[in-house]
C-alpha cells in the first residue's frame, strides 16, 4: 500500500492535516490504535481560539461547530472573595474564543474524511515507523505502509517521537507537584462565562460544553486517586472554592464522566528527524489552565500542511526543513502563558506566606491594569497565526 503521507494518530492533529492535505489533492492514511467510538467519545478540551475557530471554518469543517459552539467574550477570574472579568471584547477587539468540545470537533473530522472517501483506520495494532531518513514506511497489523512523509500525530505518549534515535530530541519538562480531577455533569451552568477560581484550598475551574451540561476542575494532589472522590465530595470542594463570592450558588447535577489529568510542560525539539513529523501533542503538552493543547496542535497542522503543499507541488524543501523552527516559536510562547496561568492560579505547597502575598499581589495587577489584562487576553485568545510563529 503507498500514499503520500502517513498519518500516525486520529486525534484533532491527525484529522485535521488529512482533511487540510486532501482539499490540496494530498493524499493520506490515517492509522489510529483505538476504535472510532473511543476517540470520538474522550473528553478533553474545550476552548477554541479564534485561530482555531476560523482554520476549522475555512476548511469547510466548522458547520456544527458555528451553530453549537458557544461564542465567549471574556472570562472570570476569582479570589479573595472577589469576580473580576477579562473583557477580551474591549481588550482584544474582534476576538474572542469559543466553546465547543474537543470529541465534538473529532466527530466532525472523522465525519468529513468518511464522506470525501479518506482512508482513516482504527484499531490498528503495532503501529511502527521503519526508514525515516531515507524512503520510510509504516508496519501495522501485518500490513506495510509506504509513503513519502510520515506524519507523528500519535499524542504524547504514541510511538512516532520514540522512532527517532536517541540523542537527536532535546527535551524541556516541567512537572508540577499537582493533577487536575476533571468531570462533565448534567447540569445547567451556573455561570454564562469559565470562572478560573484561586482560593486557599486549590485551584477550581468552572466550565461547560453546552446549555444543558457543565465541564469542572478541580486541583488535586499529584497521587490523587479517583476512587477517594466520590461525587459529594467533588460537589463539597467546588463549593468550597467557586462559592466564595456574595449571591454565586453552584448548581449540581449527575457526573456523567471523570478522569485525573496530571499537569505537565514538555517540548521536543526539533519536531521533525529525516521524513518524520511531529505535530500536536506528540512534540509538545501543556498544563490546561492556559487551554492551548489542541489550539497548538491546529497551528503545527497549519504550518505543515503549507509546507507539504510545497514539497508535492515542486518538491521545494524549503518549508519542510523550517517546520520545527516555524512551530516552535509559537509552542514556546504557549508554554510561557500555560506556566504564567498555572502559577498565578494554583496552590502550592511549597509557597511561604510571601510567595503567597506575591500571587495575589499579580492577580490584582492583571485585574486592575489594562496593560497586563490585556496581555492575559491576547493569549487567552490566541496570538494571530502570522506573529505568532
Ligand atoms: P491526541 O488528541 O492525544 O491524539 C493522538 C491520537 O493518536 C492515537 N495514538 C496512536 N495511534 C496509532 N498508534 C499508536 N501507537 C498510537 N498512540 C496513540 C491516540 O489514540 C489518539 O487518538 O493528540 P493531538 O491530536 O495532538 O491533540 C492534542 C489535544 O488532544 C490536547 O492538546 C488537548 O486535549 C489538551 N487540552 C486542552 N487543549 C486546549 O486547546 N484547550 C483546552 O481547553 C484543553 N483542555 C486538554 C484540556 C487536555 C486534557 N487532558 C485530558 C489531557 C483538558 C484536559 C483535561
Ligand atoms: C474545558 O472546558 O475543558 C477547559 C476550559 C478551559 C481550560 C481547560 C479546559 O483552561
Amino acid at each position: 500500500m503507498r500514499t503520500q503521507v502517513g498519518i500516525i494518530g486520529a486525534g484533532p492533529a491527525g484529522l485535521l492535516l488529512s482533511h487540510l492535505l486532501h482539499l490540496r489533492g494530498i493524499s493520506s492514511v490515517v492509522l489510529e490504535r483505538r476504535s472510532r467510538e473511543y476517540v470520538e467519545r474522550r473528553v478533553r478540551a474545550g476552548v477554541l481560539e479564534q485561530g482555531t475557530v476560523d482554520t476549522l471554518a475555512q476548511a469547510g469543517v466548522g458547520g456544527r461547530m458555528l451553530r453549537e459552539g458557544l461564542p465567549h467574550h471574556g472570562i472570570e477570574l476569582r479570589y479573595g472573595g472577589a469576580a473580576h472579568r477579562i473583557p477580551f471584547e474591549r481588550l482584544v477587539p474582534g476576538r474572542a474564543i469559543t466553546v465547543y468540545g474537543q470529541q465534538e470537533v473529532v466527530k466532525d473530522l472523522i465525519a468529513a474524511r468518511l464522506a470525501a472517501g479518506g482512508d482513516v483506520r482504527f484499531e490498528v495494532e503495532d503501529v511502527r515507523l521503519h526508514a525515516l531518513e531515507s524512503e520510510p514506511y509504516v508496519t501495522f497489523g501485518g500490513q506495510r505502509l509506504d509513503c513519502d512523509v510520515i506524519a507523528g500525530c500519535d499524542g504524547f505518549h504514541g510511538v512516532s517521537r520514540p522512532a527517532i534515535p536517541d540523542g537527536v530530541l532535546s527535551v524541556f519538562e516541567r512537572e508540577y507537584p499537582f493533577a487536575w480531577l476533571g468531570i462533565l455533569a448534567w447540569v445547567a451552568p451556573s455561570s454564562e462565562e469559565l470562572i478560573y477560581a484561586r482560593t486557599e484550598r486549590g485551584f477550581a475551574l468552572h466550565s461547560m460544553r453546552s446549555p444543558t451540561v457543565s465541564r469542572f476542575y478541580l486541583q488535586v494532589p499529584a497521587d490523587a486517586r479517583l476512587a477517594d472522590w466520590p461525587d459529594e465530595r467533588i460537589w463539597a470542594e467546588l463549593r468550597a472554592r467557586l462559592e466564595t463570592v456574595p449571591g454565586f450558588a453552584l448548581a449540581t447535577g449527575e457526573i456523567t464522566e471523570r478522569g485525573i489529568t496530571p499537569m505537565r510542560g514538555f517540548v521536543a525539539e526539533p519536531m521533525q528527524y529525516g521524513r518524520l513529523y511531529l505535530a500536536g501533542d506528540a512534540a509538545h503538552i501543556v498544563p490546561p489552565t492556559g487551554a492551548k493543547g489542541l489550539n497548538l496542535a491546529v497551528a503545527d497542522v497549519r504550518v505543515l500542511t503549507e509546507a507539504l503543499a510545497a514539497y508535492f507541488a515542486d518538491g521545494s524543501t524549503t518549508l519542510l526543513d523550517g517546520y520545527s523552527r516555524a512551530c516552535l516559536k509559537r509552542v514556546w510562547r504557549a508554554q510561557h502563558f500555560s506556566w504564567w496561568m498555572t502559577t498565578l492560579l494554583h496552590t502550592f505547597e511549597q509557597d511561604d506566606p510571601y510567595a503567597r502575598r506575591l500571587q495575589l499581589s499579580y492577580l490584582d495587577y492583571v485585574t486592575s491594569s489594562e496593560a497586563a489584562a490585556t496581555t492575559l487576553a491576547e493569549n487567552y485568545v490566541g496570538l494571530p497565526f502570522d506573529a505568532g510563529r
